[in-house]
């Protein structure tokens, strides 16, 4: 187990399209671990492969009080629902340290996903649940939290962060 470095906003890695998983092997197992570690190491609730530099369709995500309830989601797609049921959260993002967005997204959704063995599942996602594993999807697809808001409050954002790195 591993905690690997955090890719930040604007780096252009993070908008990337991570590749679907083909091989469930012990190399995934790994990286699972990494992402779990790493994401408990940074205090998150949610972390996606591509945050890591890792372009593979993997998300990990732990909304529980103890954090030692862990999901694990290999190539996940998400189904609407209800379109007409949103809510809106103020969300954080590890790559985007510092900054809080209201991001208005489907409350009811589920969830199709591979475990680490490759056998296909589905779940019904309860509240925070949900946001986090629409977050985390997004991610795979290239797709940030400030892509939700607008682009002068977006260039702001990427600018501080653009010189707190250097
Ligand atoms: O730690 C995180 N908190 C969070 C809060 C509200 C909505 C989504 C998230 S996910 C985020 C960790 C992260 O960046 N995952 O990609
Ligand atoms: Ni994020």
């Amino acid at each position: 187990m591993t905690i690997r470095k955090i890719l930040t906003f604007p780096d252009p890695k993070l908008r990337e399209v991570a590749k679907e998983v083909t091989e469930f092997n012990s190399d995934l197992k790994s990286l699972a671990e990494d992402l779990i570690e790493t994401m408990y190491e940074f205090k998150g609730i949610g972390l996606a492969a591509v945050q890591i530099g890792v372009n593979k369709r993997v998300i990990v995500a732990d909304v529980s009080e103890e954090k030692k309830e862990p999901f694990i989601f290999i190539n996940p797609t998400i189904r609407i629902l209800n379109e007409d049921e949103k809510g809106g959260y103020d969300e954080g993002c590890l790559s985007i340290p510092g900054f809080y967005e209201e991001v208005v997204r489907p409350t009811q959704v589920e969830i199709s996903f591979q475990n680490l063995s490759g056998k296909k599942e589905e779940i019904i996602p309860e509240g925070l649940l949900g946001v986090v594993v629409q977050h985390e999807t997004d991610h795979l697809d290239g797709k940030l939290m400030v892509d939700y808001i607008s682009s002068v409050k977006r260039q702001r954002i990427r600018s501080k962060l653009l010189k707190l790195k250097r």
